[in-house]
């Protein structure tokens, strides 16, 4: 059986870093390419790539056999609006470029991230729904709605088979976030444990919908693994994780950490993540491949604190 070659643009990035080593244990180190922009990366095969040359990708792709690429380059949103050119060049182009290596070269898949990000005001703020209205206030937002909208127009004209999920805030104790709204509930973590204090750029009770990297992780393996015939959503999938507002995460903190304060100093961002639902349905994840997360809050709040502090 022919082995898949596997190409990670982005794989010194958050999700990139442990992605990498979970497709690296499936299909061996051999058979993963792990790109980025930065001169030197990690582990073997690490290429280093700007995931908005064309023609170097495509070079890649042909001298590499590669026949998968995760595509994970992206500015967020807050990021973002600080240089909304770059940030569509980088979310849209990388997205096109790599749709079109995938068409031509006739690739078995491509998987994408999308985000929470792509719905705004006139989205159900509980349980947001697959088909909610889709009004992005963000250019991170737009970028990610217009790709989800490439993606299936691939699927449809050309047979691409391009699979995507709508990430909610991530949060891992390997890589840090890049530049998002949802960052705060990463840094938390590590303030807590350094100065037992955090000053919290959101509002104490602005919930937004958030998962632990681990079913992230887990999450795009079994969106991959899924029989063709079974994704039925080729913009991108729903998927939620928990839903918690900075004051529910301080009240976690504290169980383990008795002194530990938190205080806000509300920015730019809040605005971004009042836009925001609360919360997100998957019924169509669920009934599609089977998704189901693992992870809440209490259970993220200890491994967190624990990895952390090793
Ligand atoms: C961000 O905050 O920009 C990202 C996201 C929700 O996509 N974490």
């Amino acid at each position: 059986m022919k082995k898949d070659h596997i190409l990670i643009i982005g794989a010194l990035g958050q999700i990139g870093t442990e992605l990498t080593i979970a497709l690296r244990e499936i299909h061996g180190e051999a058979n993963i390419f792990a790109a980025d922009i930065q001169a030197t990366g990690s582990g073997p095969n690490y290429l280093c790539l700007d995931a908005l040359d064309h023609q170097q990708l495509e070079k890649v792709v042909k001298e590499h056999g590669i026949n998968q690429i995760y595509l994970l380059a992206a500015m967020l949103s807050a990021n973002g609006e600080k240089d909304i050119n770059a940030a569509w060049r980088l979310n849209v182009q990388s997205l096109m470029s790599v749709l079109q290596i995938a068409k031509e070269q006739k690739l078995d898949k491509v998987f994408w991230p999308s985000s929470i990000a792509i719905f705004g005001h006139n989205a159900a703020k509980h349980n947001c729904r697959q088909h909610a209205r889709a009004e992005p206030v963000t250019v991170y937002g737009i970028s990610k709605k217009a790709g989800e909208h490439f993606c299936n127009y691939y699927f449809e004209h050309y047979g691409v088979d391009v699979r995507s999920l709508r990430f909610p805030g991530l949060i891992s104790y390997t890589a840090p976030p890049g530049g998002g709204t949802t960052d705060y509930a990463v840094d938390i973590y590590h303030q807590a444990i350094k100065n037992q204090h955090y000053s919290c750029f959101l509002k104490e009770d602005c919930c937004l919908p958030m998962m632990y990297m681990p079913d992230a992780i887990r999450a795009i393996l079994e969106l991959m693994d899924a029989p063709k015939e079974n994704i039925t959503i080729r913009t991108s999938y729903n998927i939620a994780g928990m839903s918690f507002a900075p004051c529910d995460i301080a009240a976690a903190i504290k169980k383990h950490i008795p002194d530990f304060t938190m205080d806000t100093q509300v920015d730019f961002r809040q605005a971004i993540a009042q836009s925001w639902p609360a919360s997100i349905d998957d019924a169509q994840a669920s009934a599609d491949w089977g998704w189901k997360p693992g992870y809440d809050l209490q259970s993220m709040t200890k491994d967190m604190l624990e990895n952390l502090q090793r």
